[in-house]
């Protein structure tokens, strides 16, 4: 089946906890995503004012923009049969609280602190994996990337 391409972000909260950053690699690797690249990378505030221009005048969009630049994070592009919304899927609601108790098993909500501090980022369209994995990994090529697949596997 065909792969697909998501960007997955392991926010700071979770990267200042080891237990937490292993709990999730593992996860990834249990899902059977393939892991194409990552990077550890600190971002400076006009990173995170960038990334998230489209919540800019939100009540909470000071509170994420500043959160998103406090600490490093771990970036992925990750591959798999229906990647994006399969990582969303993983991640569970926006929302910790909605998530501990619509879907308990998913990250957010055995591991998110607060709404704005919630563990992961996962895009939510081809359009916006497109545009965020070309945010984080400037020199990735995707096209290039699966045309070195076995082509049963290229989208
Ligand atoms: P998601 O990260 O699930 O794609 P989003 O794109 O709507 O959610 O928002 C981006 C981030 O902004 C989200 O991960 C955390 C923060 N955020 C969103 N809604 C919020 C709210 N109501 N209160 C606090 N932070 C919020
Ligand atoms: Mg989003």
């Amino acid at each position: 089946k065909a792969l697909q391409l998501t960007l997955a972000v392991i926010k700071p909260d979770a990267v200042a906890h080891p237990l937490i950053m292993k709990a999730l690699h593992q996860k990834i690797l249990e899902h059977k995503f393939i892991i194409v690249k990552s990077k550890d990378l600190v971002w400076q505030r006009q990173d995170s004012e960038r990334f998230y221009a489209e919540h800019e005048g939100r009540f909470f969009y000071q509170r994420l923009v500043e959160f998103m630049a406090s600490g490093p994070m771990r970036a992925y592009i990750l591959a798999r049969e229906d990647a994006i919304s399969y990582w969303r899927k993983l991640m569970g609601p926006t929302k910790v609280y909605r998530a501990r108790y619509t879907s308990p098993n998913t990250i957010r909500a055995q591991f998110g602190l607060t709404d704005t501090r919630n563990t992961t980022h996962g895009s939510d369209s081809v359009e916006s994996a497109q545009r965020e994995i070309t945010f984080f990994f400037p020199e990735f090529h995707a096209q290039e990337w699966m045309e070195r697949l076995e082509p049963s596997f290229r989208a």
